[in-house]
This record gives C-alpha cells, sequence and structure tokens, in this order.
C-alpha cells in the first residue's frame, strides 16, 4: 500500500478497522455477485447439454464445446450416466470411454483438484442430476477469485462450500475447523456457498497498518526535529566551528592622548575571518556568542592572538600603552577573568603595557560579587572602562562602588556635538560628572574637528574615532603607530 493510502490511518485503530470492514463487506458482496452470475450460466448450459442425453455423442459433441465456447465462464460441459462419462466437451469419450468421474460430480456445486484445467487447479464443479444422468459444468476458480486477488483483503477471503474452503490462492481447505464467531460470513440466496471473511485477520492487519502509520509519524517527528535542531543551531555550529579553528581575529583602533599627543593605546575590536563569507563584523555574531558561554572562550583566544601579534613590537611602544578589551559579564562570572588577564599581562615586560577591561553600562547594574572581583583585578594592575556610557540605566551608583576608572563616551552624544553648539549639553554634564568621580574620560567616534575642538575645550584627554584611526587589523596598526607610510 503506498504511503498516502496509508494516510488516513492517522484518523485512528478504530476507523482503518470500521473501514476495513466496510471494504471486506463490499469485496464479499461482489464475490457473491461475480458467482452467482457464473452459476446463472453454468445452470443455463447444464439444461441445454441435458438435451444431448438421447443422441451419441459424436452428433452432440459438437452442441457442447459450442456451449461452452459461447460462454463467459464455463470452461467444460460433461454428461454422464451415473458417474460414468459418456459425453464432454473435453475428455475425448473415444479414447477414455466409460471413465469414472466421480471426483467431479456433486450434489449441485463441488471444489475440485483437476490435472485437466492445467496449469489451473482448483475447479468448481456445478452438477444437475436427472435420473441416472448427472450433467455437470466446470469453472475456473482462478476466474472467480480475479478481481478479489487484487485486494488488500484476499487472505482474508474464503468461498465456503459445504467444508470445503476456497482461498484466493487457489487452495481447497478441507474440514477446516475454526471458531467462526469473530468471522464475518455472508450467504449467497441463490446458491449453497458463502464468503466468509476473517475478521480478526483484518483487525490484526489494521492494527499493523496503525502501528506503521504511528512509526512513520514519529520517524517523520524525529526527523523534523533532527531538520529543526540542524537549520536553528547552525549558526551556533558555525561560530563553534570558527573558534576551534581561530578564525576569530583583533583589529585595533587606536587612542589619541591629547596631552602627551601621542597614541595613548588602542580597543580591541573582533572580527570574524569566515572561511566562505570573508571578514564578518562583530554585530553580525556577538549577540549569539554572548549567549552563551562560547564568548569566554573566543574572548580568551582573543586575548592570546593579540599578545602574540604585538609581543615583537611592544619594545618601541609609547610607555604604558593601553589595550582594552570589550568583557562580558559572562566571563566576569565564570570566575577565569582573573587568571586570563594575568596570562595576558605575563607575556610581557613589566610595565609595557596597561590593560583594560570595557564593561558595558547596563551589565554592571545589579551584579552581585561583583566588588571584590574589581578589586583583585585593580590589585594586578587592570583598570576598568565602562562602555557606551550614557545610553544604559541612570544610576551612577556603581560608578563609585566598582571603583570605575575610565569612562567611554558613547559616540551617540559625541555625534551631536557638531549640530548643538549653542548652550550647555548632555556631554558637558556627563564629563563634569566623570571628573567629580575622579574618571579619565575617552570620547568615542569623534569623526571631525569641530567635534574634538569641543572635546578639548571641555577638557577630554582621550579621543577614539574615525578622525584619528579606524579599526585596522595589526600590520596597518603597526604601520600607523610607527608612522610608516
Ligand atoms: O568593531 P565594531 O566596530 O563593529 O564593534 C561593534 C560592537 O561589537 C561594539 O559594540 C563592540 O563593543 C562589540 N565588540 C567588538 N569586539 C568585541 C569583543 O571582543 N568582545 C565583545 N564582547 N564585544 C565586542
Ligand atoms: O565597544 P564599542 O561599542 O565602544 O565599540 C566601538 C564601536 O564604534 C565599533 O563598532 C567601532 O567600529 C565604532 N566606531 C569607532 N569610532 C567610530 C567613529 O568615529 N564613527 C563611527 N560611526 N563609529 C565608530
Ligand atoms: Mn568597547
Amino acid at each position: 500500500m503506498s504511503f498516502t493510502g496509508r494516510l488516513p490511518i492517522i484518523y485512528g485503530y478504530y476507523k482503518v478497522n470500521e473501514r476495513n470492514k466496510e471494504n471486506a463487506t463490499i469485496e464479499a458482496m461482489a464475490l457473491i455477485t461475480a458467482l452467482n452470475k457464473s452459476l446463472d450460466e453454468a445452470s443455463e448450459v447444464v439444461n441445454i447439454a441435458k438435451n444431448s442425453m438421447e443422441s451419441p455423442c459424436s452428433v452432440e459433441k459438437y452442441k457442447l464445446n459450442k456451449l461452452v465456447v459461447s460462454s463467459n465462464w464455463i470452461r467444460s460441459v460433461t454428461l454422464a450416466h451415473n458417474t460414468r462419462l459418456v459425453c464432454s466437451s473435453f475428455f475425448d469419450d473415444k479414447i477414455v470411454p466409460n471413465r469414472d468421474m466421480s471426483h467431479y460430480i456433486g450434489k449441485g456445486l463441488k471444489l475440485v483438484y483437476t490435472k485437466y484445467l492445467n496449469p489451473v487447479r482448483v475447479a468448481l464443479t456445478y452438477t444437475i442430476t436427472d435420473g441416472d444422468w448427472n450433467i455437470f459444468a466446470t469453472m475456473k476458480a482462478i476466474d472467480i477469485f480475479k478481481e478479489i486477488a487484487k485486494t488488500d483483503l484476499s487472505d482474508k477471503i474464503y468461498v465456503a462450500i459445504g467444508d470445503d474452503w476456497l482461498n484466493s490462492k487457489e487452495q481447497i481447505l478441507f474440514n477446516k475447523h475454526v471458531d467462526l464467531s469473530n468471522w464475518l460470513s455472508f450467504k449467497s440466496s441463490k446458491y449453497p456457498f458463502s464468503i466468509l471473511v476473517d475478521y480478526a485477520a483484518i483487525e490484526k492487519m489494521g492494527a499493523m497498518m496503525w502501528i506503521s502509520a504511528a512509526v512513520i509519524i514519529i520517524l517523520l517527528i524525529i526527523g523534523l526535529l533532527g531538520a529543526f535542531y540542524i537549520v536553528f543551531t547552525a549558526p551556533y555550529r558555525d561560530l563553534k566551528r570558527g573558534e576551534i579553528n581561530n578564525e576569530f581575529i583583533p583589529y585595533y583602533q587606536l587612542i589619541t592622548s591629547l596631552e602627551s599627543n601621542n597614541w595613548y593605546g588602542a580597543e580591541v575590536l573582533i572580527r570574524w575571518q569566515h572561511p566562505k563569507k570573508g571578514l564578518i563584523s562583530p554585530d553580525s555574531f556577538i549577540e549569539l556568542a554572548e549567549s552563551s558561554d562560547i564568548i569566554i572562550g573566543i574572548t580568551r583566544k582573543l586575548m592570546d592572538q593579540v599578545a602574540e601579534d604585538l609581543r615583537p613590537y611592544v619594545h618601541s611602544f609609547p610607555k604604558n600603552f593601553c589595550l582594552s578589551f570589550n568583557v562580558h559579564p559572562r566571563h566576569l562570572k565564570s570566575g577565569y577573568l582573573l587568571d586570563d588577564c594575568k596570562r595576558f599581562l605575563s607575556k610581557f615586560p613589566e610595565n609595557k603595557i596597561h590593560l583594560s577591561l570595557e564593561l558595558s553600562e547596563r551589565q554592571l547594574v545589579d551584579k552581585g560579587g561583583l566588588t571584590e572581583l574589581l578589586q583583585q583585578i585593580h590589585e594586578i594592575g587592570v583598570t576598568v572602562a565602562v562602555d557606551d556610557f550614557g545610553t544604559g540605566y541612570s544610576n551612577l551608583g556603581y560608578l563609585q562602588l566598582y571603583n570605575i576608572d575610565h569612562l567611554k563616551i558613547d559616540r551617540m552624544f559625541v555625534s551631536k556635538i557638531s549640530y548643538m553648539k549653542d548652550g550647555p549639553q548632555l556631554i558637558d554634564a556627563i564629563i563634569n560628572l566623570a571628573k567629580t568621580m575622579n574618571m579619565s574620560i575617552v570620547a568615542e567616534g569623534v569623526e571631525n574637528q569641530d567635534q574634538l575642538i569641543y572635546l578639548k575645550k571641555l577638557g577630554v584627554e582621550y579621543i577614539q574615532g574615525f578622525l584619528f584611526s579606524k579599526p585596522l587589523p595589526i600590520n596597518d596598526t603597526v604601520n600607523k603607530l610607527f608612522k610608516v607610510a
């Protein structure tokens, strides 16, 4: 049965069996109609053949042959005196005269095996008796079962004639002792036969179909879940692969010190050197990375890569060159951050490098247990910056609580400078706040002279932005640092 043929099964076991029961009834009724029709023909043929009783076979044989040829179902018609062959459309009475025909002769209907209906082995005979005479017609079992044999139910349907049952495989089952209580039985109103249907077997078949449908559905669900898993976790798995293959690389955005008129340091900004998609900006992947602990591994590897990048040049760096990393709260909570910082610093000569951690403003609020960690971090000379200041919550208590060293003014405030020159600006308040709290100030996103002049006037020391440097790969960073054209 095809898959779509099986689909209705999902309506349940009960429905399946109801449907099978209905189908079995339809098949059985069709079989009764077909068998009645062929027996009508047999009855007609033997009644005509009866007229040949008195004449010699040499004359009548031709008539018998004609009867058979012009019928649909009848394969032979035979006249016997008692059980002895007298004349037949099939048997040659001259070669085997007086042959015993009792095997074929029944009371009305009979199922017989016959070697004469080659290659078919089972025939159904229909006999009428007239005095000492028996006249019978034969039909092929295959002709009767032809249609039924094509259906699902063929092996559960039988034609019962007395104690003999005919199945669709052309076998006669004798004396079948079966408890018929769970069988369907249909009796012909015209001839002495019934159609029996093994309903228990049909129920079993229904159960099997139901189970196979359930299995198909379960497999389908598993397949779908698998597909969803593959589709939805693909970006994460790609990220993991990227981490393993060291595809995350540092870019450096140099920060200028207006006091020393030299480079103060650089912010490390991650990039993904993807083997298929090329260079990817963090906007496309950092959120996913930060949604699990993978951000910790990625950041740690990034720190290692930065150390490796810069170690050859560190002797020529301005004193206390500041390297700042963006650090996620997961990393803070992980318990590894302090060690990661120590490891980073250990790769450089003492006092050559100054490590700073950028924590975004909104990540600092309500993080229990942070005070101690930040104190330990300070103790090893690492400083802490609040990133994107002014975009998060306005609770300022934590600036003091955590002893924050630097305040990075978000570029949103810097970008407004050139448009609103008159009167006090929000950025003035932020700068005043930072000064009051003894924090150094880094202005982000400085793109033009107007902004630079304004910030300088307000006493901002550190400038980060495209005006001085875009985020650059290591080679360009080194070239810019040492002013190589
Ligand atoms: O580098 P870019 O200019 O595209 O930076 C976009 C955003 O990605 C910034 O908000 C920056 O804070 C963030 N970002 C860049 N590098 C890192 C990193 O190494 N770790 C984390 N957590 N965020 C980063
Ligand atoms: O971690 P943080 O959100 O501060 O990252 C700085 C972001 O600002 C990076 O995406 C960096 O590329 C971007 N940036 C740095 N300088 C400028 C600038 O002058 N103009 C603009 N539009 N973006 C900048
Ligand atoms: Mn930052």
